[in-house]
């Protein structure tokens, strides 16, 4: 078995879709030789235009390098590519960054140590255009071995934060920080649908709104705080009641004003819950006791 060098400096990236060339391109500007395959051979033309490798086969990338890159669509494809190709895996440091499940990540990692790779799994915080940009962060889990050895590597794609041996982690804090970004974006689409039906544009209204978040940003400390200590009811300033009457009036005025408010209802429906069990006085972080025990939602 080939064993990995303490500063493995040879990487291959398997998957060349947005992201995968992202990474291919900074690991080629920072001065790593680079091995590249894409199941589309031609998204690899410029790559090698600029020194890359091309890789004819995914077991011919996995063998030009120590560290290996796999960034593709989902785990379905990584498994399918991967898995045609695990006699070559012993010895190489396999670091998946493709989005995925903590249970994904937890068996894959299982599968890389029966063939004998060191595995990172890891959560990409960043677009393609961020990547080795100080901005950009990307988490890391699975094999301490694997981040010692490979963090200088990566470290030319943004900020590494390593979370631990669980390979789950970086999935559970990315599909954590996913939920946060997704629920303002929804915030964000309905509120520009909303203040929109009278004919105002979303561009004139983002200013306006991009204030109001910043100061709501300061909020969350206090909730975290709520949620942390199981006490729901402490240092509340707008208690549950007065919000559920307030955000009646959302889904009213939405629908009043010819919206579908779908995007915005699942959250009434968990206010009105916590209020029919007597919590009114409580602040909003009084929902985590639901959330924690979902009755509601069994489907994707
Ligand atoms: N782009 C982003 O903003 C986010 C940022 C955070 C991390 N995500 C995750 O990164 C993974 C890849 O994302 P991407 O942006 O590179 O995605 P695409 O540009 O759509 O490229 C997809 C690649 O997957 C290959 N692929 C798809 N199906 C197959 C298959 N059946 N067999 C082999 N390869 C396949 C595809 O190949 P091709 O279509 O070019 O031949 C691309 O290489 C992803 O997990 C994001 O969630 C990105």
């Amino acid at each position: 078995m080939t064993m990995i060098h303490s500063r493995p400096d040879t990487v291959s990236v398997i998957g060349l879709g947005d992201m995968g060339t992202a990474l291919a391109n900074t690991f080629l500007k920072a001065g790593y030789p680079t091995t590249v395959w894409n199941r589309t051979a031609r998204k690899a033309n410029a790559l090698v235009n600029k020194g890359a490798q091309r890789a004819a086969s995914v077991a011919e990338a996995i063998s030009a390098s120590e560290v290996v890159v796999v960034c593709v669509l989902d785990y379905a494809v990584m498994q399918e590519i991967l898995h045609a190709a695990e006699d070559i895996l012993p010895g190489r440091l396999l670091v998946n960054l493709t989005n995925g499940t903590p249970q994904q990540a937890r068996k894959t990692a299982a599968w890389a140590a029966a063939c004998g790779a060191e595995y990172l799994d890891g959560g990409i915080m960043a677009t393609p255009s961020m990547i080795g940009q100080p901005e950009a962060f990307i988490l890391y889990s699975g094999s301490a071995v694997a981040f010692d050895a490979g963090q200088a590597i990566l470290n030319t794609l943004g900020g590494s934060q390593y979370l631990g041996a669980d390979a789950g982690l970086a999935s559970l804090y990315d599909l954590s920080l996913l939920s946060g970004m997704y629920g303002l974006f929804a915030g964000f689409l309905h509120a520009t649908a909303l203040v929109g039906t009278e004919k105002v544009e979303a561009r004139a209204f983002t200013p306006m709104l991009t204030s109001w978040l910043k100061v709501m940003l300061q909020v969350l400390p206090n909730l975290a705080e709520q949620i942390d200590t199981g006490r729901y009811d402490g240092a509340v300033e707008s208690n549950l009641s007065m919000q559920a009457a307030a955000y009646h009036n959302i889904l009213q005025a939405s629908r009043e004003q010819g919206l579908d408010p779908g995007l915005m209802t699942p959250l009434k429906t968990l206010m009105d819950q916590r209020l029919a069990e007597g919590y009114g006085t409580d602040d909003l972080s009084g929902l985590i006791p639901l959330i924690r025990k979902p009755t509601m939602y069994h489907t994707s």
